[in-house]
C-alpha cells in the first residue's frame, strides 16, 4: 500500500489520509511528490490519481484521491479502529464537517497557510476577510463542542483531525481563540499519528 503526499508534507489532507491509515494500522509507504515542480500532472501519476492531486492512495491495484473519500474507503474495507462514528447521524454529521472544512474558510486558508504547524512559518494579521472566516470556524467549531468532550462525537473520529488541523491554524500563530478550542485542538495534536506527521523532516 502506498500513499502519494506532497513532498513539503504541509498538505492537511495528505496528513488526514496519513492519520486515516495509521488508525487502521495499516502497514504503508510514502511516496512524495514535488507540487512546486508540478509532479501531480506528471502523466503516469494523473493515469492513476485521475484528478492529479495529493494525496492519492494505491491499495493494490486500485487507487484513490480526495482524503475523504480515502478515509471513507480505509473505514468500509478494513477493520480496527473506527475512522467514523457508529451512530448514522453523528456518522453523516461527521461528513458534513469533513466536506465543510475542505470546501469552505477559504479566506482563513489563505491567510493561514498549514506551514505554521508544519514549519513554523508564521504570516501577517489576519486579512477582514480572514477574520471573518475565523470567526465562523469559532463559532462552528464552539456550537459542535457546547457539550465539552474531548472529541466531536463521543469517541474520536477522523473529523477530529480535519476540525483540530484548521484550529491549529489560528492557535499557532496566536490567533484569538477561545479557551475551550484551544484544548480541544491541543489534545487532539498529541495523538501520535499526528505528531508523527508533524516531526516528519521537511525540506526548507
Ligand atoms: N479535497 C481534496 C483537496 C486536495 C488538495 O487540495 N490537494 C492539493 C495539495 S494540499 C494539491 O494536490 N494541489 C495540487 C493541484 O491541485 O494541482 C482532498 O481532501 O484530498
Amino acid at each position: 500500500m502506498k500513499l502519494f503526499v506532497d513532498s513539503k508534507l504541509v498538505s492537511p489532507y495528505a496528513a488526514s489520509a496519513f492519520v486515516a491509515l495509521k488508525a487502521k494500522e495499516l502497514v504503508f509507504e510514502l511516496d512524495v511528490l514535488d507540487l512546486c515542480a508540478s509532479e501531480q500532472t506528471n502523466a503516469k501519476y494523473s493515469e492513476f490519481s485521475i484528478t492529479g492531486r495529493v494525496p492519492c492512495l494505491m491499495d493494490k491495484d486500485f487507487s484513490l484521491s480526495e482524503s475523504s473519500a480515502i478515509a471513507e474507503y480505509l473505514e468500509e474495507y478494513y477493520p480496527g479502529t473506527n475512522l467514523y462514528p457508529k451512530d448514522i447521524f453523528l456518522r453523516a454529521r461527521a461528513r458534513q464537517i469533513q466536506a465543510w472544512l475542505r470546501s469552505d474558510l477559504m479566506a482563513l486558508r489563505r491567510d493561514r497557510p498549514t506551514e505554521v504547524m508544519f514549519c513554523n512559518s508564521v504570516k501577517k494579521p489576519l486579512t477582514p476577510e480572514g477574520e471573518t472566516a475565523a470567526q465562523k470556524l469559532i463559532h462552528v467549531a464552539s456550537t459542535l463542542l457546547i457539550h465539552g468532550g474531548a472529541n466531536l462525537f463521543g469517541a474520536w473520529s477522523i473529523a477530529d483531525v480535519d476540525l483540530s488541523v484548521m484550529l491549529n491554524r489560528l492557535i499557532l500563530h496566536s490567533d484569538s481563540v477561545p479557551e475551550n478550542l484551544i484544548a480541544y485542538a491541543k489534545n487532539q495534536w498529541q495523538q501520535p499519528a499526528l505528531q508523527e506527521w508533524v516531526n516528519f523532516g521537511r525540506p526548507n
